[in-house]
């Protein structure tokens, strides 16, 4: 089964800054984290990640259009686009949201997600065994 992992706006630095908050994982090393844990789950893992919104759109059109099952971190834009939502609901298989830090502990801007509404399940707080934990349930 294919899935892809699409991460979000700044994602691309991970393990540069803030490692109190996000991890010392590289987006490199997530991104070989990711494929070789869903190579063991007899999943074929595809992982992208783009600063432009609209890209992150396009990829789940095509996601919806194909029904491939997406393991989705959308960073920043959880908190406020309505775009990136509503091409969430237009998903045609399961989308596991993911964050690496619990949002609920943070700032009061970030405790409220538009995406998560329309995700099949959320995982917040887990670091990068969150992605583990999103692939698993897809490999089900
Ligand atoms: O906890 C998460 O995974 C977030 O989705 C990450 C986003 C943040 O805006 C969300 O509120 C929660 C931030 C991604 C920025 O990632 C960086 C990590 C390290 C260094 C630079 C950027």
């Amino acid at each position: 089964m294919r899935v892809w992992v699409l991460n979000g706006v700044n994602l691309g630095r991970l393990g540069t800054r803030q490692p109190e908050v996000y991890g010392a994982t590289t987006y490199a090393q997530l991104v070989q984290r990711c494929t070789t844990r869903g190579a063991e789950l007899g999943l074929e893992v595809e992982c992208r990640q783009t600063d432009s919104e609209a890209e992150l759109v396009g990829w789940l059109h095509q996601a919806a259009d194909d029904a491939i099952p997406v393991v989705l971190n959308p960073a920043a834009w959880s908190h406020y686009s309505i775009a990136v939502a509503d091409a969430v609901a237009l998903r045609t298989a399961d989308l596991v949201e993911v964050h690496l830090s619990n949002i609920h502990t943070r700032e009061p801007f970030r405790h409220h997600s538009v995406v998560s509404a329309y995700a099949t399940g959320v995982i917040a707080g887990l670091g990068v065994a969150g992605y583990d934990a999103a692939l698993a349930y897809l490999a089900r």
